[in-house]
């Protein structure tokens, strides 16, 4: 069974001084479940901050990451940087990083590979256009993301992985998927990772939903069979909303 993760993905919100801030706030609330694990993955500037002043309980992700390690890449961060700093996770191919920043499959597969090569582990996203849904190709796209994103990675490092199921149109837009939907494509992505690996591996990686998550609507994803956590956007930059949807899972 999959470990239960909440992560928050604070996009480009929240800098040093409101980082500290939040830590500030959150600093009276202290959380513990044994299967629920607490994830913040700040902008990079404010990356140190946070990794200084965390508490235990709760884990550091970056929002992305380059897929070289060193060089003349001006503007991009790497894996090692990301290592040396001790930051735990990385969130990869989210569709703001496919859309607006035209990364790819490929780029996607480039950086999964060298994040699980340095010990970082890929919260990978994928999910379909509501163009793509409304002409049925949902389990299509959703299979080829997964697919290609972790091509060629070795098998014993399927239980590394954190999948993310992020329906495009329901991102930042307040229209959830509801949660058999979700689960629907949760158990498909489960699918193919069975496919490519064995059931067990697949059965242990965790597989998020993300897209417009808030405390009155975490519950419904987090019964579902197939669903294992949330990626959440605007609702984890309040050290009280988020620490509310911590409560709820789990
Ligand atoms: C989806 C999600 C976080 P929000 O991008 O990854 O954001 O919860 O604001 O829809």
């Amino acid at each position: 069974m999959a470990r239960t993760i909440i992560a928050g993905n604070w996009k480009m919100n929240h800098g040093p001084k409101e980082t500290q801030q939040f830590l500030s706030n959150l600093s009276d609330k202290y959380f513990d479940k044994p299967n629920v694990e607490a994830v913040v993955c700040p902008p990079f500037i404010s990356l140190p901050i946070f990794q200084e002043k965390v508490p235990k309980w709760l884990s550091s992700g970056a929002q992305n990451m380059y897929f070289e390690e060193s060089g003349a890449f001006t503007g991009e961060i790497s894996p090692k940087m990301l290592a040396d700093l001790g930051v735990k996770y990385v969130i990869i191919g989210h569709s703001e990083r496919r859309g607006l920043f035209n990364e790819k499959d490929d780029d996607v597969n480039k950086k999964v590979r060298i994040a699980l090569k340095y010990g970082l582990i890929p919260i990978i996203c994928v999910g379909e256009t509501e163009n793509e849904r409304d002409n049925n190709k949902t389990f299509e796209v959703v299979e080829r993301q997964v697919k290609k994103a972790i091509c060629d990675t070795v098998k014993e490092t399927l239980k590394c992985l954190v999948f993310a199921y992020e329906p495009v149109w329901a991102i930042g837009t307040g229209k959830a998927s509801s949660g058999k939907d979700a689960e629907e494509v949760c158990e498909k992505i489960r699918g193919v990772l069975s496919s490519m690996g064995d059931l067990n591996q697949a059965n242990e990686i965790p597989i998020l939903y993300g897209g417009s998550v808030k405390p009155e609507n975490l519950e419904e994803y987090l019964s579902q069979p197939n669903i294992n956590g949330a990626l959440v956007g605007g609702k984890s930059l309040d050290a009280n909303s988020f620490s509310e949807l911590l409560d709820l899972a789990g």
